[in-house]
Order: C-alpha cells, then sequence, then structure tokens
C-alpha cells in the first residue's frame, strides 16, 4: 500500500468563498505536489457514497447536503507521510478547536463547513483517490492498485 498519497477535496464553503487559490498555495507550500486535481460537483449518490461510513449518524443528512450543494476541488496530493502530514496541515475536523496556521482554522466556517477534507489512512487515501479520479488522470506516482 502506497504511504505518499492523500485525497483532499476543497468544500463548497471554501470554493464559494473564493480559497481556492489559497489553500493549493498552502498545500503546495507545505511540500504537497499534486498527482490529480479537477473542479467538480458531488451528486447526492456520490456523496451518500464517499461518506457510507456515516451514514445513520445525526449529521449525515446535512453532510451529504453540504456537500453536494456547489462546486468541490478534488486533489491527490503526493508527499511522503502524505495522510498523517496532511491532516495535520488541515487541522482539527472542527475549526474552533484547529491550531493557528492550519488550513480549517485559517478558511473554514464551522464543524460542518469545515473548507477541505483528507483521507484518514493509506487505506482509504487510496479508495478516495480512485472515487475521484481513474488511473490515467493520476500522475507520477506507482501504480495503485
Ligand atoms: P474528518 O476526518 O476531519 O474530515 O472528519 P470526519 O470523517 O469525522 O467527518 C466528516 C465530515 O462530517 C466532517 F468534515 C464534517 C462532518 N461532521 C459534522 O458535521 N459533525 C460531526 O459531529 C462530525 C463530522
Amino acid at each position: 500500500m502506497a504511504n505518499n498519497i492523500t485525497l483532499t477535496m476543497i468544500k463548497p464553503d471554501a470554493v464559494s468563498n473564493g480559497y481556492i487559490g489559497k489553500i493549493l498555495n498552502d498545500i503546495t507550500s507545505a511540500g504537497f505536489s499534486i498527482a490529480a486535481m479537477k473542479l467538480t460537483q458531488l451528486t447526492r449518490n456520490d456523496a451518500e457514497n464517499f461518506y457510507a461510513e456515516h451514514k445513520g449518524k445525526p449529521f449525515f443528512d446535512d453532510l451529504v447536503e453540504f456537500m453536494i450543494s456547489g462546486a468541490i476541488v478534488a486533489a491527490v496530493l503526493k508527499k511522503d507521510n502524505a495522510v498523517a502530514d496532511f491532516r495535520k496541515l488541515i487541522g482539527a475536523t472542527n475549526p474552533e478547536n484547529a491550531e493557528e496556521g492550519t488550513i480549517r482554522k485559517k478558511y473554514a466556517e464551522s464543524m460542518s463547513r469545515n473548507a477541505v477534507h483528507g483521507s484518514d489512512s493509506d487505506t482509504s487515501a487510496n479508495s478516495e483517490a480512485h472515487f475521484h479520479f481513474s488511473e490515467r488522470e493520476i500522475f507520477g506516482i506507482d501504480k495503485l492498485r
């Protein structure tokens, strides 16, 4: 299992607030390179599948509504120790608890509108990368599976 990629989404709040450029700058300045990227919009089915592990939780329906409410940027990022390093860069799920300088601290509106997604494991990174991108859209990394 590759440990050098993670999957991010710049979420609809951050896209509509005009933060795509600032967030990508923070990401690349932190040493990540972009292996795949697109501006897209999730369907309801997409969002329900992407967040299937949260189905049944009290915030699930609002999470799906939010994630389909506008454009997102999906990207595969490459760096040694990508998953852990990216979660450190984005900060805690609730921006009120995120460290100063983190992406969520700087750009998130709230816990539910928290600006960015980052994979939580190498297994998730691999499956989430393939959720958004075909093999030929992902550059500069070894075959993932
Ligand atoms: P994270 O891994 O930090 O993205 O957080 P989770 O996978 O636990 O949650 C996924 C998304 O669900 C979060 F980005 C925001 C939303 N969420 C809520 O709205 N309320 C909660 O209590 C937990 C998560």
